[in-house]
């Protein structure tokens, strides 16, 4: 299986600025360019969008997403991505993070449904988070969520219509 090419959508987030690299929106651009090198693969990344944050955090995110070609199994992807984010966060040498610079999400993969200690696929909030789904309908609107069998867009407008005021 290892020699299989995998699909995943990486949900990035990062709510702080870091020392050489700057604003959450930078953070985002360079976490999004980290996600195509190596043996992993950019085939689409969405836009970078500011949003409120969710939970006790007093600062807005950036946040983007992308689509990502790999071997890597769930496993390996998601050291990989836990090496990209400590990579990020060890440029600010000598200070505790209360929270994290940058957060790299695996949302979907092209395997399914997938549970291991470390992981949980597809993400088990994600179809609640709008700062989740905006960037993913951009880059992968059929993709389909093996759980509730709706795709990406479908997912949004839901979320989208239940935020709206009633009549
Ligand atoms: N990530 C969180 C908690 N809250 N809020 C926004 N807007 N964007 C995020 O990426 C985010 C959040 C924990 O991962
Ligand atoms: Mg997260
Ligand atoms: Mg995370």
């Amino acid at each position: 299986m290892s020699e299989a090419e995998h699909i995943y959508l990486i949900a990035v987030g990062s709510n702080m600025r870091i020392a050489g690299v700057g604003e959450p929106r930078r953070v985002v651009e360079r976490a999004l360019a980290a996600l195509g090198e190596g043996n992993l693969t950019c085939k689409s990344r969405g836009p970078v969008v500011a949003t409120d944050p969710l939970g006790p955090s007093q600062r807005r995110y950036a946040n983007s997403a992308a689509v990502v070609q790999t071997p890597l199994d769930p496993e390996a992807m998601l050291t990989r991505l836990q090496a990209i984010e400590s990579a990020f966060e060890r440029k600010r040498r000598g200070v505790r993070w209360r929270s994290r610079t940058l957060d790299l999400d695996i949302i979907l993969w092209s395997g399914g449904a997938y549970h291991s200690e470390r992981l949980e696929i597809p993400h088990p909030e994600f179809r609640h988070r709008d700062f989740v789904l905006a960037p993913a309908v951009t880059v992968a609107p059929e993709w389909r969520d093996p759980v509730s069998g709706l795709t990406l867009r479908q997912l949004h407008a839901r979320l989208t219509k239940r935020r709206s005021p009633r009549r």
